[in-house]
């Protein structure tokens, strides 16, 4: 067998992947949301000088900056460093990440001429994704490599709004506005981010994580009306693959059984429901990833294991799948080392 295959039978074998099919592990896998390009001086020393959308665009340094919490912490599951809005950017959008604020679009898409400007993303147009995946899987051995994408909703925020907001404001008056419009762009949105798992996926990632981050603004008859189907679709786009598919938002204590629903594999819940109420919403048959305060972190280390012991004690009661994680993104300026106790701290705490 080439060391290339070996390494595949490996990596199905991971207790990441194990533990996203809701089979035994040896231990909890822990991974971090944005455990890759945030506050590693490593990372701020490879990315000196050189924008975000443009770091994207470079194989060789995605892969490092991929690489680098995998080395220094040892977790069990690589996130791809890009972001959610490289394929809107691949397509020719004008829109750019700004350092300290994010993603800000040029012409914000409000009217139904401004959806002629979503095409198709086709895989030539992100030919450097493509490439950056294959070295990864060559460095990554038997640590699996999640690939994603953002959520047609947290998409069509940063579209509609032109930037990042709080009340997505503009994005909910299309919503309730022009429904069929939001249809269409919803719709749109879901092609595109299929496209890109899909790209993602046959290029060596073996699992997928959609992030729906600010789903947690809508009331759950609007979630399943405006959100859900077209959520369901990206789901559907890829679920022949059988990668575990991952759905997380923030705040969505109150969408935890629709966003199920919608067709993931693993729920990813934040700090706000215990991961024994959320099994429960959430429904059987699902694995569940999260969920520890990521401001936790900041805490004293005997403060941060209780805290871990608690996430894990209760997933045991949720009696499923458990991937251990924040329950949303690393905080900029959190203690690298806090990082890595915490990772070999859950999986002693866990050893079974
Ligand atoms: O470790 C990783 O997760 C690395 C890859 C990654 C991922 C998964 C990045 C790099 N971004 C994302 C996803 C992403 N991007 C999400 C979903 C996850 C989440 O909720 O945190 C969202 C909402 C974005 C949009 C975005 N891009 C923001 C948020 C802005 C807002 O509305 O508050 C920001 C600040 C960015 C820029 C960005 N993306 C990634 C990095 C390392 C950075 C900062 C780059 C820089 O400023 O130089």
């Amino acid at each position: 067998m080439s060391a290339q295959s070996q390494n595949a039978v490996f990596v199905q074998d991971s207790p990441f992947l194990r533990a996203c099919r809701g089979e035994a592990v040896p231990y909890t896998p822990v991974w971090f949301m944005r455990q890759a390009g945030r506050s590693l001086p490593e990372y701020l020393k490879v990315r000196e000088g050189i924008p975000m959308l443009e770091s994207c665009t470079r194989p060789e340094l995605v892969a490092e900056i991929t690489m680098q919490p995998v080395r220094r912490h040892g977790v069990d599951a690589a996130i791809f460093f890009s972001d959610i809005v490289v394929p809107l950017k691949a397509i020719g959008l004008d829109l750019d990440i700004k350092p300290g604020v994010g993603p800000v679009v040029a012409d914000p898409i409000r009217t139904r001429a401004d959806l002629a400007r979503l095409r198709d993303l086709e895989p030539e147009d992100v030919r450097y994704i493509t490439e950056a995946v294959g070295l990864l899987v060559g460095q990554l051995g038997a640590v699996p490599l999640i690939g994603f994408a953002g959520a047609p909703f947290t998409l069509a925020s940063y579209l509609v709004e032109g930037g990042p907001s709080r009340n997505h404001e503009h994005t909910k008056a299309m919503m309730y506005g022009d429904p069929e419009l939001w249809r269409d762009l919803m719709d749109r949105l879901a092609d595109i981010s299929s496209a890109f798992l899909k790209v993602q996926i046959e290029a060596g990632a073996s699992a997928v994580q959609l992030f729906d981050s600010w789903a947690g603004a809508l009331a759950p008859a609007d979630y399943r009306r405006h959100v859900l189907p077209a959520s369901a679709k990206v789901f559907d786009e890829v679920a022949s693959y059988g990668v575990p598919r991952i759905h997380f938002g923030v705040g969505t204590g109150e969408l935890l059984g629709l966003m199920g629903e919608a067709g993931a594999d693993v729920v990813g819940v934040d700090w706000r429901v215990p991961l024994d109420e959320a099994a429960r919403r959430v429904g059987p048959g699902k694995a569940l990833q999260g969920n520890l305060d990521p401001a936790v972190l900041f805490a004293p280390t005997s403060a941060v294991e209780d805290k871990a012991r608690q996430v894990l004690d209760t997933a045991r009661t949720a009696g499923r799948g458990h991937v251990f994680n924040l329950g949303h993104g690393v905080p900029p300026n959190t203690d690298p080392d806090a990082l890595t106790r915490l990772v070999d701290f859950v999986h002693r705490e866990s050893e079974r």
